[in-house]
């Protein structure tokens, strides 16, 4: 790479002197943190000393209403948006003044006042992410841009490969940063990856690539500045490599043992702020008074904020607080089932939800693997392209991770997203960012996650081990996301509507074997149905069932086989929120009860119920609280092993059981 040096830019003095100050004040900050880690006052610390360049000339090309998704170096990247530092000591101290009501550390937090959108540990989550943003402007026919960072070390990522990827395909105008600083914790590039320079892999994705000096101010601000410019008036992903490198460790406790001296040595010559520093005093851009003032200056702005932030108290909550953030507020609106109804299968019923909330949510998106022209593999959107166009039915390549962070910056910017997973089974390639991101996000900084993911799970159709899964005890157990399985296309459809209502995110179960055997004669026009709100479909004294979606089915045939009418029948429809009032009700009454579960039992919801049975109806008990399940395998193919897994005939024989207790 031919080293460019400052005289070969062309920028204002005034430019070049707001530069320096930019870069100047996150180092001088991060100073001041390093003299407060050897202190205590502060608990771990991530250092950028020596990368500011990229940071703060990456956000000055950038518009301030833009989009900017940092990594945990990039504090220049907050100090350039202005944000006042009283406002990221605090956040850094746990206390309210910061981003996160304490709940979150360092720099992960997300501000929609000053657009940054904060990493979340994982690191290659947040690329995906870049991809939705960037999505939504470019359906809002915007013509912005949206920038991300990740190190070389999160290039290794599948959601790396996954993010670009999505972007070159869709021609996202997003801009995706390398800073490439020559270690991931201790680990050296030559382990990292093997291509010469990591803009190679630019080609891989059919996408633009740059090399840019990292520690060369002008270069990166003048570069990036053209590159965004043009991103801006032709929509396209671009992917710059920062080349840099980490002066500190990995974080301040860890160390830089590992690394060799003359490494050090050769890039202690290249630091961005003094060496930009002695080119405007040599250029007399940069007297020595004015680089004096300029220090004091900042001086005197980190202590004023310091002071603040320290002055101010711990973080006040309690209990009912913490736990009403976890989802935004959802002011439920009824829409009462009405009028005319048809004799609907439950697939017909999921897809008429899909059509009504595409037209009621004109900013909803569908995405899915062969969604569009295909209609999906149940054919569930058939026809959707012909009505809502390709923009809004959208085929996705096979990546259910980046997708899933796709339809989080949807709704990080206004949208709403839908993600169909092809089956339920898959969900376990897109399982990071669901636990992680969009459960957490609401709580963590106030940013909700308008996605629904719809889930077609379930055995009995003799699909084996990777297509007939029921996964929703993967989720129910993770504070932050709905959970919903109905078993009839009623509340199918009333419940879908709910989840599309609904700005919190909701996975949606629905059972592959009812999708053609169920029928019931819905109501043609629009309703909703409420969450957490069970169903009694039979009613009886003698003991209670509680079961969800095949289960439902197969204990009403059972009960109809046993010819037996003396059993109150509880069908959840929501796992989470979980309607206990109903389940506390039906066993108080009879006394004995069977939960009945398509999972495999250990570590079920059925477990969890029972649980809560034994610690709330104890003493109306008159019988052990019973659970049913699949076996402890996983579901095999064979007809017959198939039948032996699932716990139909099982079920049988334990509610005989507990009717004789
Ligand atoms: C999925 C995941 N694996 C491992 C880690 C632990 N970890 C945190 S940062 C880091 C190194 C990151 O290296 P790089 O992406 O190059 O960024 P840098 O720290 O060098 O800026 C590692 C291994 C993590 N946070 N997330």
């Amino acid at each position: 790479m031919h080293q460019l040096e400052y005289k070969d830019f062309q920028i204002s003095n005034d430019k070049m002197l707001g530069l320096y100050k930019a870069m100047l004040k996150p180092r001088m900050i991060e100073e001041k943190m390093l003299i407060l880690l050897r202190q205590g006052k502060i608990s771990k610390w991530f250092s950028g000393i020596g990368q500011e360049a990229i940071s703060v000339g990456v956000t000055t090309a950038l518009n301030d209403d833009e989009y900017i998704l940092p990594m945990h170096r990039n504090l220049g990247v907050f100090t350039t948006r202005d944000i006042p530092l009283y406002r990221l000591f605090a956040q850094w101290q746990g206390k309210a003044s910061g981003f996160t009501n304490g709940r979150d550390r360092s720099f992960h937090f997300g501000t929609q006042e000053y657009k940054i959108v904060g990493m979340i540990s994982h690191l290659g989550p947040q690329l995906g992410v870049a991809d939705g943003i960037a999505l939504a402007h470019k359906l809002k026919e915007e013509k912005k841009l949206t920038s991300v960072f990740t190190g070389e070390g999160g290039t290794s990522e599948g959601d790396f490969h996954e993010a670009l990827n999505i972007a070159s395909v869709w021609d996202l105008p997003v801009l995706f940063c390398i800073e490439n600083n020559g270690y991931g914790l201790s680990t050296p590039t030559n382990e990292q990856y093997r291509c010469k320079d990591l803009a190679d892999r630019g080609a891989g994705y059919g996408m633009e690539s740059h090399i840019i000096d990292g520690n060369n101010i002008l270069e990166v601000y003048s570069k990036v500045s053209e590159i965004v410019e043009g991103m801006r008036e032709n929509p396209r992903p671009v992917l710059v490599e920062f080349k840099t490198f980490r002066m500190r460790g990995h974080e301040e406790a860890s160390g830089t043992k590992y690394v060799p001296q003359e490494l050090m040595d050769e890039w202690q010559e290249k630091d961005p702020i003094s060496n930009f520093e002695d080119y405007l005093s040599e250029t007399g851009v940069l007297a020595k008074d004015l680089q004096q003032e300029i220090r004091e200056s900042i001086t005197r702005e980190i202590d004023e904020n310091l002071e603040k932030a320290f002055s101010e108290s711990a973080i006040d909550s309690d209990e009912t607080k913490e736990l009403d953030n976890v989802f935004q507020y959802f002011n439920y609106q009824e829409v009462k089932p009405s009028g005319k109804t048809e004799n609907v299968r439950y697939i017909d019923a999921i897809s008429q939800s899909l059509r009504s909330s595409m037209e009621k949510h004109e900013n909803l998106v569908l995405m899915g693997q062969d969604i569009a022209d295909y209609g999906g593999v149940f054919k569930i959107t058939e026809g959707f392209i012909d009505q809502f166009g390709k923009e809004r039915i959208r085929n996705t390549p096979i990546c259910e991770s980046a997708i899933v962070g796709t339809a989080m910056g949807l709704s990080i910017n206004g949208m709403k997203a839908m993600v169909e997973m092809q089956f339920s089974d898959f969900v376990s390639s897109g399982f990071n960012p669901i636990v992680n991101y969009l459960a957490k996000v609401n709580y963590r900084w106030d940013q909700n996650a308008d996605v629904v993911i719809r889930m077609p799970c379930g055995g009995g159709v003799g699909a084996g081990p990777f297509h007939s899964q029921t996964n929703e005890a993967w989720f129910t157990k993770v504070p932050g996301l709905k959970v919903v399985y109905p078993a009839f296309p009623f509340d199918a459809k009333g419940l879908l509507n709910t989840a599309f209502n609904d700005p919190n995110p909701v996975l949606f179960f629905e059972h592959k074997a009812l999708y053609r055997s169920i029928r019931q004669d819905v109501p043609v026009d629009y309703y909703t149905l409420e969450f957490g709100k069970a169903s009694r479909l039979r009613e009886g004294k003698d003991v209670s069932i509680i079961t969800y979606g095949a289960g439902v089915h197969w204990a009403l045939e059972t009960l109809d086989e046993m010819d037996f009418h003396k059993a109150d029948l509880i069908d959840l429809r929501s796992l989470q929120p979980l309607d206990m009032d109903s389940i506390c009700e039906s066993v108080t009454k009879t006394g004995k009860v069977i939960i009945l579960t398509e999972d495999s039992l250990f570590g079920s919801l059925a477990s969890e119920i029972a649980a809560i049975i034994s610690e709330n109806c104890f003493e109306s008990l008159d019988a052990p609280v019973m659970r049913v399940g699949s076996l402890e395998t996983p579901i095999p193919f064979a007809e017959n092993l198939e039948k032996q897994y699932l716990p139909r005939k099982r079920f049988r024989e334990k509610l005989q059981y507990l009717i004789e207790y």
